[in-house]
């Protein structure tokens, strides 16, 4: 008779340096948008939490804010979150870019996370943009240099064949345990402060330069409808740093603050199910991510 298999449930950090492709991996494992991706560095500012569920347990991925070199306390606190997340976890996924496998935050992060002492994957991300197959090993051979013993796994976050080896990976790092979050629920971000983040993924989208990195979302207002097939009234505040920034981010004729809401407004109607009215207001708020009030708004207190 075969005995019946234990669940396994835990906590995974997914880490890594800006960019490398965390959120674009958390989403797909989790198979919705938890976290907004974007081709800019620095797009995730806060720990997101992602569930994935199946027959084995349950994987709460962790999707964290990635390594950089820090110029504001915005920034400090970016890195800083990221770093601590290892220390509370039952397994660590680190993922490096085939492209530029190892800098500065990589030597960091290994000295962390021999700290931390959790179990690690490192995962090299991004293969698919190697111009071929032979580069894999060499990469593979550096790493394992780097951390004896750790499990690497050669991946590309945009393909769907790599996930449940990756999955499987996990799973065996995890303890046995019941799922801790309800099965239907596949983040622990509030709707307001996906709203925020759906705002701020499209002002990356439709901004350029330094500006979406100096600009951040606050939900000033969210109206639940009056009756039914009503809309949600969202009220949204675009801080920037500098006066010279507003007149960017609203564009000629404000016909780009307009073209953010509208595509902001079509996700959130997706994300809420309902009708929604979006509005936008573009604030000067100068020097706001070396704010400790402001930044405890947007939960990088
Ligand atoms: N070609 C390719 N592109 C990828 C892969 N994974 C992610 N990307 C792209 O890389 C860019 C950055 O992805 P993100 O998921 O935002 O990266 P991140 O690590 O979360 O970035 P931060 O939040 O800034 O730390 C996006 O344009 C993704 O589409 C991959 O495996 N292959
Ligand atoms: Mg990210």
């Amino acid at each position: 008779m075969s005995e019946e298999k234990k669940p396994r449930s835990g906590f995974v950090a997914v880490v890594g340096r800006t960019n490398v492709g965390k959120s674009t991996l958390v989403n797909a494992a989790v198979g919705e948008k938890v976290a907004i991706v974007t081709p800019k560095p620095q797009t995730t500012r806060n720990v997101i939490r992602g569930i994935y569920n199946d027959e084995r347990g349950q994987i709460i991925f962790m999707d964290t804010p990635g390594l950089h070199k820090p110029r504001t306390t915005m920034n400090e606190r970016m890195v800083r979150q990221a770093l601590d997340s290892v220390r509370s976890v039952d397994a660590v996924l680190w993922l490096l870019d085939a492209t530029a496998l190892w800098q500065n935050e990589e030597e960091r992060l290994l000295a962390a996370l021999r700290e931390a002492g959790r179990p690690v994957v490192m995962a090299i991300n991004q293969i698919d943009r190697l111009k071929n197959e032979g580069l894999v090993l060499p990469l593979i051979a550096e790493l394992s240099k780097k951390a004896p013993g750790w499990e690497i796994y050669p991946m590309s976050a945009l393909n769907k064949a790599d996930l449940p080896g990756l999955l499987d990976l996990l799973f065996s790092l995890l303890p046995e345990g019941e799922p801790l979050f309800p099965l239907d629920v596949y983040t622990d971000q509030m709707e307001r402060q996906l709203v925020a983040e759906i705002v701020r993924e499209q002002l990356f989208a439709r901004t350029r330069e330094e500006v979406p990195h100096c600009a951040g979302v606050v939900v000033e207002s969210f109206s639940e409808p009056k009756e039914e097939g009503g809309k949600v009234v969202i009220h949204c505040s675009i801080l920037v740093e500098r006066d010279s920034q507003k007149p960017i981010i609203i564009g000629r004729q404000g016909q780009n603050l307009k073209a953010i809401g509208v595509a902001a407004r079509k996700e959130i109607q997706r994300l809420l199910g309902c009708a929604a009215e979006l509005r936008l207001f573009v604030k000067v708020s100068p020097n706001w991510r070396d704010n400790p009030q402001i930044l405890r708004e947007m939960g990088m207190g």
